[in-house]
């Protein structure tokens, strides 16, 4: 495992986020397990500044919290002093910093465990893959806070769950465990307890095998392509997929395959 020396890294390591490098694989880690990784300012100017100069090697990512729980959401302490302007400002910048985790250069794995709630489920959503472990817990406390999501979370959780649900969690303030988040779509991986770090370090690493291109595709032009009416999506995925299918390295690989020197498919 290595350290970068970049100074933006070591302000963003001081602010409760660090990054090392794992081979191919960008680990970056929530550091305030006092306040049960609860994202005051300073760690999302963190996040943002990991997310948007990671080393120049790392070609997947996987982020994880440190201590019991994965993330408590927005530091409520900070809270209590801000008026409307200052709160529109405020949620900004969370756009911005989640955006950065979302739609940067590399696949994003959040690896989960304990509380994922509020601000802690919308930096989770705007990963690419989520791996629970049978502690992990989700929520959306805003509700009952008296509050509303303001991390990307009305534009993100629904896409995985259904507007339906998420109105649920934050009107009735429920509670999805492991196994049921789940199977609603919070999670796309379940593992026992202790062992959604090392499940979404293996994913990330296989992840990191794939071609650039293929994942750019997957991270950039799938989420847009979704949204859009049908005749534009197929339209985009045309042009997507001929600028995949002429990169070198696809050619290499299809190649490899046709002189039967890359793996099959395997039955799982
Ligand atoms: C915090 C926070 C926090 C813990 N802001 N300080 N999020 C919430 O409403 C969730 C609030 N937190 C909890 O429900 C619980 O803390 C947990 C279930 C996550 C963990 O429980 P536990 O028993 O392990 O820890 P604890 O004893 O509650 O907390 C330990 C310390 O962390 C304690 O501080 P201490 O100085 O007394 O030791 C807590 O005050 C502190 N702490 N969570 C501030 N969230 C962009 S908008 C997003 C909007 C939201 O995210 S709203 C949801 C906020």
């Amino acid at each position: 495992m290595t350290t970068t020396c970049n100074p933006i890294i070591e302000r963003a390591a001081a602010n409760g986020v660090s990054l090392d490098m794992r081979g191919s694989v960008a680990l970056v880690r929530l550091c305030r397990p006092a306040k049960r990784n609860a994202l005051n300012d300073g760690l999302i100017e963190a996040l943002r500044d990991v997310f948007q100069n990671l080393p120049a090697e790392a070609r997947a990512a996987v982020i994880h919290g440190e201590g019991d729980h994965f993330c408590a959401g927005l530091d409520l302490s900070e809270l209590k002093e801000r008026d409307a302007g200052e709160g529109i400002h405020h949620s900004r910048g969370w756009h911005v910093a989640l955006n950065a985790v979302e739609q940067g250069r590399v696949p994003v794995v959040a690896a989960l465990h304990g509380a994922v709630v509020g601000g802690g489920l919308e930096l989770a959503s705007a990963a690419h893959i989520r791996v629970a472990d049978d502690s992990t817990f989700f929520a959306l406390p805003e509700g009952t806070r008296g509050i509303f999501v303001g991390g990307g979370g009305s534009v993100r959780i629904p896409k995985l769950i259904g507007a339906a649900r998420m109105t649920d969690m934050m009107l009735t303030g429920r509670v999805y465990n492991a196994q049921d988040g789940e199977r609603v779509g919070l999670a796309q991986y379940l593992v026992p307890t202790g062992e959604s770090l090392n499940k979404a370090i293996e994913l990330a690493t296989r992840i990191a095998t794939n071609a650039p291109l293929t994942n750019f595709a997957l991270t950039h032009a799938l989420p847009r392509i979704a949204e859009q009416p049908a005749d534009h999506g197929l339209f985009t995925e045309a042009l997507m997929a001929s600028i995949a299918q002429a990169a070198p390295e696809a050619k290499a690989r299809v190649r490899a395959f046709l002189e039967g020197k890359a793996a099959k498919v395997q039955k799982s």
